[in-house]
């Protein structure tokens, strides 16, 4: 499939970074206010992984301000059942990005909306909550941090490189996302592990981190931050390589400098990182 160009979008993508970000920036503060009362807990895959009340009326929240606008677009959040829609657009939305640090009161915890067309993220905001650290980009429009450009990722060597990653839910993956870690964490500056994916991305585009690797994400934790990430320069794929290029093609992902990508993707492989993707499931790249 050809790139998609920003001229033959279904809508022009500023319009709806714009979009995104107006929504994201309600979202974010509906969350500090609901933050301070007391909020309902549950969980869904596993006994750590979380799911409150606010994750839930947070979606709710979004998906009323969105459809409000555009009415004929798709939604993909996490907390609620999917919307077909007839534009072309689909919003993928993670209300809470980070749900543990928000449950702990610990930053970063982040609304992540994308808009996409094809799979393919082509308007995005990221709100990191506690903080308000604000991050768009849009399909060729560049990415910007509290309304500042972003410059271009910087080439860093893969032994000074400060890398992100994390660690899912399920024992036995954290187990073998750990023993992939003792591996790799020898060979580079050091480690980071923020808590949210949307946030670990926009990071790595504004420099906060060199590179930043996961499996088992859902396509909202990935879809936003992606596009942030490629519009600042980085390169954005699949761990095992293959053009993942929407944010529903594969739970994994590895973002940077596009050489520092290389060098630690052919670490992770030597340091058996096929076993994580194994247990994830990961599809194998098209
Ligand atoms: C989180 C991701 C994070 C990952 C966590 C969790 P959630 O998403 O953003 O990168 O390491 O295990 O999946 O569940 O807070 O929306």
């Amino acid at each position: 499939m050809p790139p998609l160009s920003p001229t033959d979008l279904p809508a022009p993508p500023a319009e709806l970074a714009l979009l995104a970000i107006e929504v994201a920036s309600e979202a974010a503060e509906f969350v500090r206010t609901r933050r301070r009362a007391h909020f309902e807990i549950d969980v869904k895959s596993s006994p750590t992984d979380m799911v409150t009340e606010v994750d839930t009326a947070t979606d709710t929240l979004i998906r009323e301000r969105l459809t409000a606008r555009r009415p004929d677009d798709g939604l993909l959040t996490e907390e609620a059942a999917t919307v077909t829609g007839t534009s072309g657009i689909v919003w993928v939305v993670d209300p809470i990005d980070g749900t543990t640090n928000f449950v702990y009161g610990r930053y970063p915890h982040a609304v992540s909306i994308a808009a996409t067309v094809d799979d393919t993220p082509v308007a995005a905001a990221v709100i990191e909550i506690a903080h308000g650290d604000r991050f768009d980009a849009w399909l060729g429009g560049g990415a910007r941090r509290d309304g500042t450009r972003l410059a271009p990722v910087a080439a860093t060597p893969l032994p000074l490189a400060l890398v992100a990653t994390g660690f899912g839910y399920d024992p036995e993956r954290r187990r073998r996302q750990a023993a992939v870690l003792e591996r790799i964490i020898g060979d580079v500056r050091d480690v980071r592990r923020l808590g949210a994916a949307s946030f670990d991305l926009c990071s790595v585009a504004c420099g906060e981190v060199d590179v930043y690797y996961e499996h088992g994400l859902g396509p909202w934790d990935l879809a936003a931050g992606r596009l942030i990430a490629s519009e600042a320069g980085c390169a954005v794929d699949r761990i095992a390589g293959g053009h993942g290029a929407g944010p529903l093609d594969g739970s994994d992902v590895i973002a940077g400098h596009p050489q520092l990508v290389e060098d630690l993707r052919a670490l992770l492989v030597r340091s058996g990182v096929e076993r994580v993707a194994e247990i994830v499931g990961a599809r194998p790249p098209a």
